[in-house]
């Protein structure tokens, strides 16, 4: 069994590719107040560890509908430093290693700036955005899920665009484990934070309560008249008449929410763009999966298609897990290169 804070044991091409092309990635110390101890009653507790972070209240709500929302956890100081980072990089005035820069289908124009971008993905090697990750305030959250050895897995900042009317702002339902070829899911949460007010006008999360109890859904692409995002995949046959919450956010507040929970958010109705940025976060001792004969082979087959293209590496078989490899241990005290 392969875990996530292993050194990779047979990397295939991709992955020895981008190690030639990446630095390794350092570890970043941080401090940790949680106590974290196993779970010892796994009827009560299945989705926290005992720790003295989360008030009964909180726990018993993450458990029961798998989402917490923190308020004020991010400083606006912070956010504005990110938002100069994200703007260098639209601008490319700032190159990051590693970084998947993605525009919204109907963004036409080509100018490299802020207002063509609609997502940065993997930013693990810009230092600035990075920070983000490693804030001693949402880690002290993140260790209530995943326990003390922490690895950040997934960073996006989010900078959904003004709709043009086809309604491709959108972000369909879906489960977001869909995308990570590594389990245990109830050892990985993500960290999303409002980089400004967020509400129904400019699209905030809408969630499904409760729905990280179920299983990992098959996703494919909605069947959307205005076309549908690169990887926007989402799930056709989920409960309709299952509640959902929006979640109305101020700037700085944090939620924290399960790898199962059925998830989206909606059109951004305004001129402006909304951002947020977050991470995924998960155990060390999360495992790789072999994601052939899953639902998740449609993603492995997309993913290594756009691999291969980014790469030149027509031909090459390429795994889901050797596309995680851009990804960051935070180990306490001591330096862990991956
Ligand atoms: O920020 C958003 O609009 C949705 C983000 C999301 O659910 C995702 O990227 O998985």
């Amino acid at each position: 069994m392969e875990r996530l804070g292993k050194q990779r044991s047979a990397p295939l091409r991709l992955g020895i590719l981008l190690r030639h092309l990446l630095p390794p990635a350092g570890f970043t110390p941080f401090p940790t107040s949680a106590q974290v101890a196993p779970v010892t009653c796994p009827t009560q507790f299945r989705y926290t560890l005992d720790n003295d972070v989360l008030t009964p209240e909180q726990r018993r709500f993450y458990e029961d509908n798998g989402y917490l929302i923190i308020k004020n956890l991010v400083a606006d100081e912070d956010i504005e430093r990110f938002r100069e980072e994200f703007v260098k990089i639209c601008r490319k005035e700032v190159k990051v290693l590693g970084i998947t820069i993605m525009k919204d289908i109907t963004i036409v124009k080509s100018e490299a700036d802020e207002n063509n971008v609609s997502k940065l993905q993997d930013f693990i090697y810009s230092e600035e955005l990075f920070r983000y990750c490693t804030l001693p305030q949402i880690l002290k959250y993140v260790e209530c899920f995943t326990g003390p050895d922490i690895m950040a897995m997934h960073t996006m900042l989010i900078n959904k665009p003004p709709d043009t009317g086809k309604k491709t702002s959108r972000h369909p339902l879906h489960q977001d484990l869909h995308y990570f070829p590594f389990r245990p899911a109830d050892r990985v949460v993500c960290a999303w934070t409002a980089m400004q007010k967020v509400d129904r006008t400019n699209g905030c999360l809408v969630v499904l309560p409760g729905t990280h109890k179920g299983c990992l859904k098959e996703h494919k692409y909605p069947d959307w008249e205005g076309g549908v995002n690169k990887m926007y995949h989402g799930i056709h046959d989920y409960d309709e008449s299952l509640p959902r919450v929006h979640l109305p956010m101020e700037k700085g507040d944090t939620v924290f929410f399960h790898p199962l929970i059925i998830h989206g958010s909606g059109r951004n109705r305004t001129e402006g763009f909304r951002k947020a940025i977050s991470c995924h976060y998960a155990s060390s001792d999360c495992y790789y999966i072999d994601v052939k004969g899953t639902t998740q082979e449609i993603l492995e087959k997309e993913v290594g298609d756009i691999v291969r293209r980014r790469f030149n590496m027509a031909g090459s078989s390429v795994d889901l897990k050797d596309t995680s490899i851009i990804r960051c241990r935070l180990v306490k005290g001591e330096k862990k290169n991956l």
